[in-house]
C-alpha cells in the first residue's frame, strides 16, 4: 500500500527501538515499561547501521570487489585488542607501580591509545572546511548521448555518487546558516573511472584567473591578528577586496542576496560554473554547462531567521539533509546542461563562455534535463566518509574535457595538491571514500599510507618482464585538440574580462522586489560591520554601477553620501534567476503544532500532515506526553526548547493547552493567569516577522493577538476547522514563504 515514507520511517525507528529493547516498546508508548540501558555484561553483535545509513561501497585499493560487507568493517568483534591485534583486559586504568604510585613509562597501551589520539585530527580543508554528505544514486536519460560518450550519461545507467555540501569560510566548527557560497560537490563512481563536478550553490565566481584565489580567500577568512569575525564575509578586509576588484561584483551580489542563505542543501541549486567540452562517440565536440535543479525548489531563509538559527542549532543544514534522508523523503536535484556550440571564439550571444564571472541567461540557453540524482543515505562515518573524500576538478572521464578557463586551469593543480597535505600523501586514492569502482591498473608505486600490495616486478613501460601490461588504452581518455590561440607570452586577460557591472545589473533587475529589498538590507548590514568608512564609501561606488536604487537605499542606511556614477550597460532581465512567485512541492516542510487541549485533535492533524509528507513537531508547555485517553501523544519540542526558525509553518490548537491558563498560557505551576506565555509570543512574532505560513481555530486568536499579529494580515489562517486551516496553511507553504508580508517600499 502507498503510505508516506515519513511515516514508514517513523514506523522502522520505533520497530528498531523495541527490537533493541527487547521486544518491548519505546517510552510514552501504551502500557509501556521505559527499558533498562545496562551495560551489557557478556559481548553482543553491535549495532548494525541505521536503514539509513550506508558506507563507501566495498571495493580494494585498486578497485577490485573486495567482497567485504558493511558488518565487517571496523570494531565488529567481541573483544578490545591493540591495534595489532592483541587483545587487552583493561583499557581503564593506567599501568601503574602500586595504586597510587607514578604511571609507568612501559605501558605501551596507554601509549599507544594517547598517541592515537593526539593525531585523530587532520588538517581542515583550506577553504569549504564545513560540510554535510550523502550518499545516493544518479541515473542518466540518456538524453546528452548525442553530445557525449560518457557512459554514464548513457540512458537508464545508475551510477553510484557521494555528494559533499559545504560553506567556504568558515571552519569545520562553525555554523551552517552564515551568509556564504555554499559549495555543491559531487563524485560519480563510473563504469570508466570517477568523475568529479566540483560545483556551488551560485553560478559564478569572485575571480577570473585562479592566482587571485589566495587573494580573495585570505580577505574573506577572518582577520589574522584576532581571528576575527568566524564565517562570514561581514568585515573590513572582504570589503576591502572586493570593492577594489571589481570583478568580485556578480558573485558578491549573490550572496549578499538570498542564495547567500538557503533553507537546506535539498533546496539549493548547484553549478558548475565553468564551461566544459563535452566529446560525442563521433568526436564532435560542444560547449556545456551544468546546473543541478533541486526537485523541491530553491529556498532560503532571511537574514535575521538565519542569524537566530546560529545561535540555535548551528546544525541546522546538516540536520536537515540527514533528517529528510532518514526519513525517507530523499532530495533529488536533475542535472542538466546548457549547451552552445563550440565556435571558435567560445563565446555565446556575445558572453565570454572563458570567463566565470559570466553566466549565459536560461533565455538565451535552456537547461536541458541529462539525468536525475537522488540522495538516499547518510554517511556511516563522518571522518572516514565526508571528511577524508576527495574531489578533484580534474577527476575526468571519458567524453568530457575542460576549457581554457584560467580559473578552472588553476583548480587542475590545486585539489590534487591540497589533498596530500590534507590526506597525508599521494595515496588518499586508496581511501575507501575515494576507491573508484573501475580497475586500476596504475604504475603509481609506494608512499606515504600505501594499502595496495601491487604484484609484479615492472612498474614502468616499455616492460617485458609483466607481459608489457598494463597496455595503453585505445579507447582511454583523450584530451581534444583544440587548437591554442597564439599570441605573446604575458600576464595578460581578454578585454571581455573588463566588464564587471553588466552582468551583476542583469541579476539586480531580475529578481523580484522582495528580493531586492533583501540584498539591500544583506549590503547594509555588512557594510555597517565595516570600520574604515573609506572602505564603505568605495564599495557605494561600486553599487551605483549596478543600480542607483540599489546604491541610494545602501547609503541612506549607511548615513553616507550617494555617490557619483551610474550604471554604463542596458541588459536585460533574466526572470529565471528569481527564487520567488512559482509553487513547489511542500515534502518535509517542518510545522509546529502548538498543542491545546483536545488530543483527539492533535492526534488527527498530526497524521494528516503525515499524510500530507510533512513533518509534525508537537509543541507544548512541558516535556512528556498530552494528558487524554487512547493513543498518547508525545510532546517533541517545549516552551522552552520551540524557536521559530525551526518550523516552515506554526499552527496554534483552539482550545487552552494542557497545564496552561490560555492558549500558550504560562506553565500551570507558575499560577499566573491572563498573558500568552512570552516565549510562544516571540516564537509566532518572530514566524511572522519571517513571513511564514500561520494557521489557527477558535481561541487561537489571543495568542496572535498577544504577538502583535493583525488577524487580517496575509498568510495568518484562523478558522473553526483545524482540517481546513491545516489545508489553507499547506497551499501556502508551497509558494515557500508569505511575500506579501515583506514591506517593500520598492515595488
Ligand atoms: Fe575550490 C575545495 C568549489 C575555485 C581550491 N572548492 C572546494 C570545494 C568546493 C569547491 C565545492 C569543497 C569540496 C569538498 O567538499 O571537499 N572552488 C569551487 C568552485 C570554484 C572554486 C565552484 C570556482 C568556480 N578552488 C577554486 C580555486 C582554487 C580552489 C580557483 C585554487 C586555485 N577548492 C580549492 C582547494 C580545496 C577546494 C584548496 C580545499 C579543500 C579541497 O580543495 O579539497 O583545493
Amino acid at each position: 500500500e502507498e503510505t508516506n515514507p515519513i511515516a514508514k520511517a517513523v514506523d522502522k525507528v520505533i520497530d528498531a527501538v523495541a527490537e533493541r529493547n527487547g521486544g518491548s516498546e519505546i517510552p510514552g508508548r501504551p502500557g509501556v515499561e521505559p527499558p533498562t540501558i545496562a551495560e551489557p555484561v557478556e559481548p553482543r553483535d553491535p549495532l548494525p547501521p541505521k536503514a539509513d545509513q550506508r558506507g563507501p561501497d566495498p571495493v580494494t585499493a585498486t578497485g577490485q570487489p573486495s567482497g567485504e560487507t558493511t558488518e565487517t568493517r571496523g570494531q565488529g568483534g567481541p573483544f578490545l585488542t591493540t591495534a595489532t591485534g592483541t587483545r587487552l583486559p583493561d583499557t581503564d586504568h593506567s599501568l601503574k607501580a602500586g595504586a597510587r604510585g607514578p604511571v609507568l613509562l612501559r605501558d605501551h597501551h596507554l601509549r599507544e591509545k594517547i598517541t592515537h589520539f593526539d593525531h585523530e585530527r587532520i588538517p581542515e580543508r583550506v577553504v569549504h572546511a564545513r560540510g554535510a554528505a550523502a550518499h545516493g544514486v544518479f541515473r542518466a536519460y540518456g538524453t546528452a548521448a548525442n553530445v557525449t560518450k560518457a557512459a554514464f550519461l548513457v540512458k537508464d545507467v545508475e551510477t553510484p555518487v557521494f555528494v559533499r555540501f559545504s560553506t567556504v569560510l568558515g571552519s569545520r566548527g562553525s555554523a551552517d546558516a552564515v551568509r556564504d557560497t555554499r559549495g555543491f560537490a559531487t563524485k560519480f563512481y563510473t563504469s570508466e573511472g570517477i568523475f568529479d563536478l566540483v560545483g556551488n550553490n551560485i553560478p559564478v565566481f569572485f575571480i577570473q584567473d585562479a592566482i587571485k584565489f589566495p587573494d580573495v580567500i585570505h580577505a574573506g577568512k577572518p582577520h589574522p591578528d584576532r581571528e576575527i569575525p568566524q564565517a562570514q564575509s561581514a568585515h573590513d578586509t572582504f570589503w576591502d577586496f572586493v570593492s577594489l576588484h571589481t570583478e568580485a561584483t556578480h558573485h558578491t551580489l549573490w550572496n549578499m542576496s538570498d542564495r547567500g542563505i538557503p533553507r537546506s542543501y535539498r533546496m539549493m541549486e548547484g553549478f558548475g560554473v565553468h564551461t566544459f567540452r563535452l566529446v560525442a562517440a563521433d568526436g564532435a565536440t560542444t560547449l556545456v554547462k551544468f546546473h543541478w535543479k533541486p526537485k523541491l525548489g530553491v529556498h532560503s531563509l532571511v537574514w535575521e531567521e538565519a542569524q537566530i538559527i546560529n545561535g540555535v542549532d548551528p546544525d541546522f543544514h546538516r540536520r536537515d539533509l540527514a533528517d529528510a534522508i532518514e526519513a525517507g523523503a530523499y532530495p533529488a536535484w536533475e542535472l542538466g546542461i546548457q549547451i552552445f556550440p563550440d565556435s571558435g571564439d567560445q563565446t555565446y550571444e556575445g558572453i565570454d563562455l572563458l570567463d566565470p564571472t559570466k553566466i549565459v541567461p536560461e533565455e538565451l540557453a535552456p537547461v536541458q534535463p541529462i539525468g536525475l540524482l537522488t540522495l538516499d543515505a547518510n554517511p556511516i562515518n563522518f571522518f572516514a566518509e565526508t571528511e577524508q573524500v576527495a574531489f578533484h576538478v580534474g577527476h575526468l572521464v571519458p567524453g568530457i574535457d575542460v576549457t581554457d578557463d584560467p580559473l578552472l586551469a588553476g583548480r587542475l593543480f590545486s585539489y590534487l595538491d591540497t589533498q596530500i597535505t590534507r590526506l597525508g600523501g599521494p595515496n588518499f586514492d586508496q581511501l575507501p571514500i575515494n576507491r573508484t569502482h573501475a580497475p586500476v591498473n596504475d604504475m603509481l608505486r609506494d608512499g606515504m599510507h600505501q594499502t595496495a600490495v601491487h604484484p609484479g616486478a615492472a612498474p614502468y613501460r616499455p616492460n617485458s618482464l609483466d607481459g608489457g601490461c598494463p597496455f595503453q588504452a585505445p579507447d582511454g581518455y583523450v584530451e581534444v585538440p583544440f587548437p591554442v590561440e597564439a599570441g605573446a607570452r604575458g600576464r595578460v586577460a581578454p578585454a571581455s574580462y573588463d566588464d564587471h557591472f553588466s552582468q551583476p545589473r542583469m541579476f539586480w533587475l531580475s529578481l523580484s522586489p522582495v528580493e531586492q529589498e533583501h540584498v539591500i538590507a544583506a549590503y547594509t548590514f555588512e557594510l555597517s560591520k565595516v570600520y574604515e568608512p573609506a572602505i564603505r564609501e568605495r564599495q557605494l561606488k561600486v553599487l551605483a554601477q549596478i543600480d542607483p536604487v540599489l546604491c541610494e537605499e545602501v547609503a541612506a542606511g549607511l548615513g553616507l553620501p550617494v555617490p557619483d556614477g551610474k550604471p554604463e550597460t542596458i541588459v536585460d532581465p533574466s526572470p529565471a534567476l528569481s527564487q520567488v512567485g512559482r509553487t513547489w512541492p511542500v515534502a518535509g516542510r517542518v510545522i509546529g503544532l502548538v498543542a491545546g487541549s483536545d488530543i483527539d485533535e492533535i492526534r488527527t492533524l498530526r497524521q494528516a500532515i503525515l499524510d500530507a509528507g510533512m513533518v509534525p513537531l508537537v509543541i507544548a508547555p512541558t516535556g512528556g506526553v498530552l494528558p487524554g485517553e487512547g493513543d498518547q501523544v508525545t510532546v517533541q519540542r517545549t516552551f522552552a526548547a520551540a524557536r521559530s526558525v525551526e518550523f516552515d509553518a506554526i499552527l496554534v490548537a483552539g482550545a487552552p493547552a494542557p497545564g496552561a491558563d490560555a492558549v500558550g498560557g504560562r506553565d500551570a505551576k507558575a499560577g499566573v493567569p491572563g498573558p500568552v506565555d512570552p516565549r510562544v509570543t516571540l516564537m509566532m512574532n518572530e514566524a511572522y516577522r519571517h513571513a511564514k505560513p500561520l494557521g489557527g481555530w477558535g481561541e487561537a486568536d489571543a495568542t496572535f493577538t498577544a504577538a502583535g499579529i493583525p488577524a487580517d494580515a496575509p498568510g495568518v489562517v484562523s478558522g473553526t476547522d483545524p482540517a481546513t486551516v491545516l489545508s489553507q496553511v499547506t497551499d501556502l507553504l508551497g509558494g515557500h514563504r508569505v511575500w506579501d508580508r515583506f514591506p517593500s517600499g520598492l515595488a
